[in-house]
């Protein structure tokens, strides 16, 4: 067994802190998908109060073909030299495919797209955490933020528990 003494476990505690600059994650948005209400108007998902990852229902997409379904439009941030993470709960079942989170971020310079496509969902699966982000840089200001999930393929995926957070740049 490896002794740290403990003032060289504090120091080693306070190097990580100092590696984001001392920042914390920051919540923007929560979506906690407890009710009939919070179903997009746009179509694509319906609310399952039985299947939840937080014990209040959740999104379920039934998908045939291969589809994105949006979700939410969070609009514009005041927000630059950070991060912009969107995370959320998957679950799957009997999913020929994959299925990942997505996020349309508009900028000035153009559109751009953040996904969880390299960890995917796929077949059936317990309820799984994923998260996925945007480095903006100094000036550079979201004007509108979408979120979505997306399905290649045909199966049926769950969604619960969205959120978006301002995370420190690594
Ligand atoms: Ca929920």
């Amino acid at each position: 067994m490896i002794r740290i003494p403990s003032h060289a476990a504090l120091l080693l505690l306070l190097a990580l802190a100092g590696c984001g600059g001392g920042e914390e994650a920051e919540t923007l948005l929560e979506l906690p998908i407890s009710g009939p209400d919070a179903v997009p108007a746009e179509g694509g998902a319906v609310y399952d109060p039985d299947e939840t990852a937080d014990g209040d229902g959740s999104l379920r997409i039934e998908a045939a073909d291969t589809t994105t379904v949006f979700l939410h439009d969070a609009g514009a941030f005041d927000l630059d030299d950070a991060v912009l993470s969107y995370g959320a709960m998957l679950r799957s079942a009997d999913l020929e495919g994959s299925a990942y989170l997505e996020m349309h971020v508009r900028l000035p310079r153009g559109e751009y797209l953040a996904r969880t496509a390299a960890s995917p969902l796929t077949g059936t699966t317990e309820w799984v955490s994923r998260r996925t982000g945007y480095v903006l840089d100094v000036e550079e200001k979201p004007e509108r933020v979408r979120l979505f999930v997306t399905i290649h393929g045909r199966g049926t995926v769950w969604i619960d528990a969205i959120s978006l957070t301002r995370e420190p740049r690594p």
